[in-house]
């Protein structure tokens, strides 16, 4: 299912045909909670009423979607099922990178068993000497990663490879310049850019829905408006050394078994970060997120 929109939804079948659909009736009470990305069984219908003449004209049909079938992998925000790989897009410049917004989306792709990949955007509007500063402050970074320009067109051939053949949805502060880099990659796609919310108002900024589109050379994406917020909800402080996968050749390695990799003495976390083995930025993102779910867990109390 790639886009809901009151009441019908449209479900496109293995040839990528579309079918404008309502949910069987013992769905409806679950229908609230089918989200694009769904994958469902359905059967086509025949009948042409509920089509409008420019969807009938574009090809589209009428079906019935008869079961939610089990999901992968299921976001709030955007709300989104199925998603395979977040893209993380941040620039370089204008606004500045928000590096530990970046780790807490990166945290929310490990949670949800995506792919992670980094987009550090806006490359022209910066000099090579900080291009170079980027690249070691992300020495050992855990993710692969992009240098892009949207604006003059780097990287964009290697952004589209990346999103060949699978649904990815794209993330990051806003007017760090995702949907610019998704027009970039499929100008067929004319996605609204630039300075959303001083326009064109904040409702409509943030009820707009999440869609998936599909790209001419396969694959699906998911444009949203923008993070500036993540928050752990259900997260325990014992479960967040799993989510920075540059911490596992370091299990067991501490003095202590239950090492929190703080305060403790003997943390082979700790000494590797400080020997530039582990990305430092990324160990302190570490430290002050446990920070934050032990402090949360006291207020709990
Ligand atoms: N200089 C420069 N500007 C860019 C680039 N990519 C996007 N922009 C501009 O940044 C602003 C925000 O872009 P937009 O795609 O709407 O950001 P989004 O909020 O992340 O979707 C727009 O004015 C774009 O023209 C780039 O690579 N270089
Ligand atoms: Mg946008
Ligand atoms: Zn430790």
């Amino acid at each position: 299912m790639v886009r809901a929109t009151g009441g019908f939804f449209t479900v496109l079948d293995e040839q990528g045909r579309a079918y404008i659909c309502h949910a069987r009736g013992k769905m409806k009470l679950q229908k609230a909670s089918l989200l694009v990305g769904d994958r469902v069984r359905f059967c086509p219908g025949t009948k042409e009423n509920g089509v409008s003449a420019g969807e009938a004209a574009r090809g589209c049909r009428e079906g019935l979607i008869e079961a939610l079938l089990p999901r992968g992998n299921c976001l709030t925000r955007p709300p989104v099922a199925n998603v395979e790989q977040l893209v993380l897009v941040l620039a370089l410049r204008d606004p500045d990178p928000d590096w530990q917004l970046a780790s807490r989306l990166l945290l929310m792709a490990e949670r949800e068993r995506m792919e992670a990949l980094l987009c550090l955007n806006k490359v022209d509007l910066v000099g090579p000497a900080e291009i170079d500063a980027a690249a070691r402050f992300l020495d050992h970074f855990p993710y692969p990663y992009l240098f892009t320009s949207a604006k003059a067109g780097k990287g964009i051939a290697g952004l589209e490879a990346r999103l060949r053949g699978c649904h990815s949805v794209f993330a990051g502060p806003s007017g760090a310049g995702k949907s610019t880099l998704l027009n970039a990659v499929e100008p067929g796609l004319v996605l609204k850019t630039g300075a959303i919310s001083a326009k064109a108002g904040r409702g409509r900024h943030t009820t707009r829905l999440a869609e998936l589109l599909p790209l001419p050379q396969g694959g699906m994406v998911v444009d949203t408006p923008g993070f500036s917020r993540v928050d752990f909800a259900g997260l325990e402080p014992e479960q967040l050394e799993r989510l920075f996968p540059e911490l596992d050749p370091y299990r067991g390695r501490c003095s202590f078994r239950n090492c929190t990799h703080l305060p403790e003495p003997g943390c082979a976390v700790r000494d590797a970060a400080a020997a530039g083995e582990i990305n430092p930025w990324r160990y302190q993102h570490y430290r002050c997120f446990l920070q934050e779910l032990i402090d949360r867990r006291k207020d709990q109390r």
